[in-house]
């Protein structure tokens, strides 16, 4: 089923393998003694306990070609799933404050885009993501240092840990994104409650929610969701390895898309969370009894949510 991507975040595509093999090359020691030892560290109770190995994990990525080599094995793996799009987030602050240059990771980025449409005939888009747990003023200089690459990404976002850090805390930020014609999307209602949804729409004025299956706790939410067609990026996988839904049988997806909302299933970071998109596909179903009207949708909803050119929403749909 040809589908598209909305919510893959490029550093938790770093597989334990390629984590050590950069870490061999740029000479940094890893507290794993090896692959094995690493992945078994990959158990988690909650989105902070998976975030501190995220970054961790992200600390071995140096060179231009570290982020293009990383980005094209997400592409390869992602076009065997069938994935004709993929609209990629990345962390820059993760890397600037670690003393790699902004332009580093995102020519490296850009360069794996363009390589994976030739080599794969797959389509990709980069959207740049502010870590929530950093302050306002760090986002503005964040976008201060990428508007000279501009054109290599179509949007902003919002991730990192939720609770205790509101949408409200980047209005400002995200205004100034909307004024240089940046697509707007955020992370709520993943661990965060309903309102933190109602502010990343209201405050941010956010054209898609990612996650955001804590909605189902709030009915006049959900009518807006519905009413409005806003998109919802679901990651089933993620969800249940960081005890959102610690059992698949329990996820909401189908309740969601029963319910009328545009929610689309993603996955998140792969390399973490123990599957590609296909893979989530096949377990969330396995699990909650989906069937085949609901992988319409979903595909059907992939493109409708993504921000591709039109006239390639119709060829795909
Ligand atoms: C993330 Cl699963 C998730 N949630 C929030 N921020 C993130 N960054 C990378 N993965
Ligand atoms: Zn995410």
């Amino acid at each position: 089923m040809p589908k598209a991507e909305l919510h893959i975040h490029i550093e938790g595509s770093l597989e334990p393998q390629m984590i050590f093999e950069l870490a061999r090359r740029n000479g940094i020691a890893l507290p794993y003694a090896s692959v094995q030892d690493l992945r078994s560290a990959y158990a988690f109770t909650d989105l902070q306990s998976f975030l501190d190995l995220y970054y961790q994990g992200a600390g071995v990525l140096q060179t231009e070609e570290d982020f293009c080599e990383m980005a094209l094995a997400y592409l390869a793996r992602a076009a065997m799933d069938n994935v004709v799009h993929a609209e990629i987030f990345f962390d820059p602050q993760t890397h600037t404050e670690r003393g790699v240059a902004m332009q580093t990771v995102v020519r490296g980025l850009a360069r794996a885009c363009e390589e994976a449409q030739q080599r794969h005939g797959i389509s990709a888009s980069l959207i740049l993501s502010f870590l929530r747990h950093l302050s306002e003023r760090e986002a503005f200089a964040t976008l201060e240092q990428a508007l000279p690459l501009r054109e290599h990404f179509i949007g902003v976002g919002l991730d990192s840990s939720e609770l205790g850090h509101p949408p409200e805390k980047f209005q400002r930020v995200f205004a100034r994104c909307r004024e240089l014609g940046l697509h707007i999307v955020a992370h709520a209602g993943e661990e965060g409650p309903p309102a933190y949804i109602w502010q990343a729409l209201d405050l941010l004025r956010a054209e898609r929610i990612d996650h955001g299956v804590q909605a189902v706790h709030d009915t006049a939410l959900m009518q807006r969701l519905a009413a409005e067609r806003v998109p919802l990026t679901v990651c089933p996988l993620s969800n249940q390895k960081l005890q959102v839904f610690p059992d698949l049988r329990q996820h909401n997806l189908k309740a969601l898309l029963d319910g009328g909302l545009v929610a689309t299933a993603n996955s998140d970071d792969p390399a973490y969370f123990g599957g590609y998109l296909n893979d989530n596909l096949l377990q969330v179903f396995a699990a909650t009894g989906m069937g085949v009207q609901h992988a319409w949708q979903l595909a059907a909803h992939s493109f409708e949510a993504s921000f591709a050119p039109a006239a390639d929403k119709a060829r795909w749909m």
